[in-house]
């Protein structure tokens, strides 16, 4: 089953499961450029209710093949504007071109440059919380040690120092929103509950205060607060960290 969330005259329609998953920094750029976007999700009923893990492929299969994609995979993007008409794949290479389209790429080479550095360091940090998160049964708890008393440490304090050294802490590049900042945002707000008092004022005080501009961003904030946004799942239903 899918859900699909139809607005009307939209141009671009967004497909992913019913998570926030790779999908929610795509979700809040969409959000912030102020753009009217569709959404399939999949693997959940038109109600939001969650399908068995047994279900929540067959949707998704009996699709894959027929999008007009030469990679396709969850999340995926259709812009059907006559102008800019292109099916794309790939987490990042939907948030570049969303970005590049509507403004949340820089001003500069430089900061398209630390744009890059910072998605592709975010990525693997992503990776090695997946890989945790995924970890299931009796491994969980041996994956998650490790994860919290090192890998974790390690991510957070070089994101730490590096929006310590910025001038303006609300981004991580330049004085305005760009791609990474939807994308940071995500993983530190998964890290508070993931690993509970990861993020705080007293140790890591510029990422503590990052999340809480980022959810003050007034389009931020009321998506928040609207029937559409996702808070749970993170990520699939039957992963150990949810
Ligand atoms: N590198 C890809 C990874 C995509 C991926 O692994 N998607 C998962 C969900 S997070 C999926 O279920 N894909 C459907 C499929 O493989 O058919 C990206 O960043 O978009």
């Amino acid at each position: 089953m899918v859900q699909k969330l139809i607005q009307h005259k939209a141009d671009i329609t967004l497909g992913y499961w019913g998570i926030r998953g790779l999908a929610q920094p795509i979700r809040f750029l969409l959000i912030a450029s102020d753009i009217s976007f569709s959404e399939v999700r999949f693997g959940v009923l038109q109600d939001g209710t969650i399908l068995d893990e047994s279900m929540e492929d067959d949707d998704w299969n009996r699709v894959k093949f027929k999008l007009e994609m030469p990679f396709p995979n969850l999340p995926y993007l259709i812009d059907s504007s006559e102008a800019n008409a292109i099916s794309i794949s790939q987490s990042n290479t939907i948030l570049r071109y969303l970005a590049r389209r509507f403004d949340f790429y820089g001003d500069s080479d430089i900061d398209r440059i630390e744009i890059d550095m910072l998605q592709d360091e975010a990525y693997d940090f992503r990776n090695k919380i997946i890989e945790t998160a995924y970890t299931l049964g009796h491994g969980y708890a041996f994956a998650f040690k490790q994860f919290s008393s090192d890998i974790l440490p390690y991510y957070l304090d070089r994101f730490e120092s590096y929006l310590i050294n910025l001038k303006n802490r609300d981004f991580f590049v330049g004085d305005r929103l760009s791609l990474v900042d939807f994308v940071l945002y995500e993983l530190f707000w998964q890290m508070t509950l993931m690993v509970p008092g990861s993020i705080q004022d007293a140790n890591r005080p510029a990422l503590s205060s990052f999340i809480r501009s980022f959810e003050k961003t007034p389009k931020i904030a009321n998506y928040i607060k609207s029937k559409n946004y996702i808070e749970h799942p993170i990520n699939s239903p039957w992963a150990s960290f949810t």
